[in-house]
């Protein structure tokens, strides 16, 4: 079984809603190990190296400014099958959609104020801790 490493950040509303205790309750629980934490004000183009895959979305440019609207905080977490797994707590991206108990299916309601991003796969994770 092979220990992975993830990315998971507590967007702009995460943390002006007070949240970041409640999402660090939810992966400690699980049993997943903090390995690194930091509030962090994102420049614009940091953000959109991120998010670089979805440049060409419509919903682009208002993603970035949200994202970069106030401080995030960055986390790294370790632990084995931490990176499908986070997803799985995190849930759907649309919150509507997200199944009740996942932090977005309990927590949020718009698509973009979702409270928080978890990393799509291991390579991914390492890249994005970095
Ligand atoms: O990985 P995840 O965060 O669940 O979704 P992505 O498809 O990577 O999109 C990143 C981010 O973009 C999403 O968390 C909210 C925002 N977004 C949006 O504002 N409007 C959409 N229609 C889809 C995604
Ligand atoms: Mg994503």
């Amino acid at each position: 079984e092979q220990v992975d490493q993830t990315y998971i950040m507590v967007k702009p509303d995460g943390v002006q809603r007070g949240l970041v205790g409640e999402i660090i309750s939810r992966f400690e629980k699980k049993g997943f190990k903090l390995t690194g934490l930091k509030l962090f004000e994102c420049s614009k183009e940091l953000v959109e190296e991120h998010y670089k895959d979805l440049k060409q979305k419509l919903f682009f440019p208002k993603l970035i400014d949200y994202i970069t609207s106030g401080p995030v905080m960055c986390m790294a977490w370790e632990g084995v099958g931490v990176v499908a797994s986070a997803r799985k707590l995190i849930g759907a991206t649309y919150p509507l959609q997200a199944e009740p108990g996942t932090i977005r299916g309990d927590l949020a309601v718009q698509t973009r104020r979702n409270v928080v991003h978890g990393s799509d796969n291991p390579e991914n994770g390492k890249h994005e801790i970095e």
